[in-house]
């Protein structure tokens, strides 16, 4: 699975070598998450969760709260969609005025906490987005105890603001 670069556009992956280290770091913060401690706890709770669509050929940013209602920590380690060619999480960082977004492969919610992803920090990168402003679309999270949590992603255009009732007919 391949993504068309934008001419004039930074591709949205991060370059292999940050990509590993990501994984590394990601894999020594984790841990080793509370071995088959208490057995499945109550959901995850996802809240606010929405995409900025900007054109198929765009990845789109998704962005949403989750709340870990257990004592254990909760490790989200993917999400698909079937309004996705797939799901990447990214951190953006900003290095020397720069901003770069880099691959995770885990993201811990702690105990009883919360974590957000949110526009210029973590988030959800949908490759190959098949979705419209005003519409909503299916995410499914995937935790490393094998749970997982679906949530409908609200679609919204280039500002972030929610898309207006009478405007969802019109597809931009
Ligand atoms: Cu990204």
């Amino acid at each position: 699975m391949t993504t068309t670069p934008i001419p004039g556009r930074p591709r949205c992956v991060a370059p292999r070598r940050a990509r590993r280290w990501a994984v590394l770091l990601a894999a020594l913060a984790v841990p080793v998450a509370a071995p088959l401690a208490a057995g499945p706890g109550a959901p995850v709770r996802v809240t606010h969760p929405w995409f900025r669509y900007l054109l198929g050929t765009i990845p789109a940013g998704g962005y949403a709260n989750l709340a870990n209602p257990n004592p254990t920590p909760a490790v989200l380690v993917g999400a698909t969609s079937p309004a996705c060619g797939a799901i990447e999480m990214h951190r953006t960082e900003s290095r020397g005025g720069m901003e770069r977004m880099v691959a995770v492969a885990r993201v811990t919610i702690p105990p009883r906490g919360d974590f957000a992803f949110a526009p210029g920090g973590y988030h959800l990168m949908c490759l190959m987005p098949r979705m419209h402003p005003g519409e909503d679309v299916s995410v499914t999270f995937r935790f490393a105890d094998g749970a997982q949590v679906a949530a409908r992603f609200a679609v919204r255009g280039a500002s972030g603001a929610p898309v207006p009732a009478a405007a969802m007919k019109m597809h931009m």
